[in-house]
């Protein structure tokens, strides 16, 4: 029996910078690597189709990518590929139990090939026949009512509808699991019953052993942020025959990304903005996402002498999305220039001070004004020393 495994496919991902061009293309591009999945399924006449969750990126996706998804479920169902999917993260409503409130999944279900295993009430499992034998699928969606830490399989019970193949859309204990979020602890796992364990969730791939259960992390089939450049997008075929297991990892080709760090340390000379621009042209690439980091400690004067707009402008005309992060960049503690500069800081707080005062038609709101200016003065001469007034 021949399995396809994919999950975290975020159809619809929202990026808050991109251009609304920009924005139709990359979800394209997440569209584009759903479908060669089930490309792949057709070409291998696969017996099942299965998704770990987040599918979609939000709960309520649009209604382009559940035509799409509608569309591909047609292929699958038209070559006798069943397809089971499962809740994520992203895309299980946040309370099942709200009015109005309905995974996306539930309009997939409409099709006789499709089932959606929402365990709401804990795992479910289901019978399938295949042209190559029988199979139990167990599937346990994402549950927004479980507390950091909490463990989906504590206490999960299949009664005597053990499956043989079990899919999960969370983090297993010690790989990639971030507190804050349910984590799968290994001995619940390796007690479950079930022989192979197919995890959505991590955007990594990997497989592992836990006791004698098989683990595979189905891992994302598109590179969703630049935090993942490292990943290998694309998804798993299992075959299984005669009791035994051979898996393979099938990869997909992301869209190119490049993140390009840049030490703020070398940025000290006349002209730190052509060095920027003369190291984003070597790597220009009009189908790639990049980000450019500057990090490190730079000088006011050089930080005042990089023209960020016209970086942001080159970046964006050179690749497909430009994205600045200058979250570590630190600006050098200075004296600061009050000979220089026109406008008196200390008059211009004593001024504003009185202006504040003179509103004022109470003493201790006038006194307030008074602290708020002595402290206001003692710091612009540097912390911890008193300024005479
Ligand atoms: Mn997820």
């Amino acid at each position: 029996m021949k399995i396809v495994f994919t999950a975290d496919n975020h159809l619809g991902c929202y990026y808050a910078r991109m251009t609304p061009a920009q924005l139709e293309r990359r979800r394209l591009a997440l569209r584009l690597a759903f479908s060669q999945v089930v490309d792949y399924a057709l070409e291998n006449e696969v017996d099942l189709f299965l998704q770990g969750g987040d599918l979609f990126d939000q709960p309520d996706p649009r209604n382009v990518e559940i035509a799409f998804v509608t569309g591909q479920i047609k292929r699958l169902e038209s070559a006798g590929i069943q397809t089971v999917l499962i809740g994520g993260n992203h895309d299980t409503p946040r309370s099942s139990g709200a009015p109005g409130s309905m995974a996306p999944h539930r309009i997939l279900s409409h099709s006789n090939a499709v089932i959606y295993l929402a365990g709401a009430d804990g795992p479910e499992s289901v019978h399938l026949s295949t042209r190559h034998g029988e199979i139990i699928v167990g599937g346990l969606s994402s549950d927004p009512r479980l507390q950091p830490g909490d463990d989906p399989l504590q206490g999960a019970s299949f009664s005597d509808n053990i499956p043989s193949v079990l899919l999960m859309h969370y983090s297993l204990a010690d790989h990639g699991w971030v507190a804050g979020e349910p984590v799968v602890k290994r001995e619940s796992l390796a007690a479950c019953g079930a022989g192979i364990v197919l995890l959505g969730h991590n955007h990594r791939s990997f497989r592992q052993t836990v006791g004698a259960v098989t683990v595979i992390s189905a891992g994302a089939t598109e590179r969703l942020d630049f935090g993942e450049i490292g990943n290998r997008p694309g998804f798993w075929v299992l075959e299984i025959e005669n009791g035994g297991l051979q898996t393979d990892f099938v990869t997909l080709t992301p869209q190119p990304m490049h993140r390009l760090r840049i030490a703020a340390e070398d940025l000290a000379g006349d002209d730190p903005t052509a060095i920027i621009l003369e190291h984003l042209s070597e790597i220009a690439d009009e189908g790639a996402m990049l980000r450019l980091d500057i990090e490190g400690t730079l000088s006011r004067a050089a930080y005042h002498r990089l023209r960020l707009t016209e970086i942001w402008r080159r970046g964006t005309e050179q690749s497909f999305y430009f994205d600045l992060g200058l979250s570590g960049l630190i600006l050098a503690e200075e004296e600061f220039p009050t000979a220089d500069i026109s406008v008196n800081p200390q008059e211009e707080l004593r001024r504003a001070a009185a202006e504040m005062t003179a509103s004022r038609h109470d003493d201790a709101g006038r006194r307030l004004v008074g602290e708020a200016l002595k402290t206001a003065l003692a710091r612009l001469h540097g912390e911890g020393c008193r300024p005479e007034l």
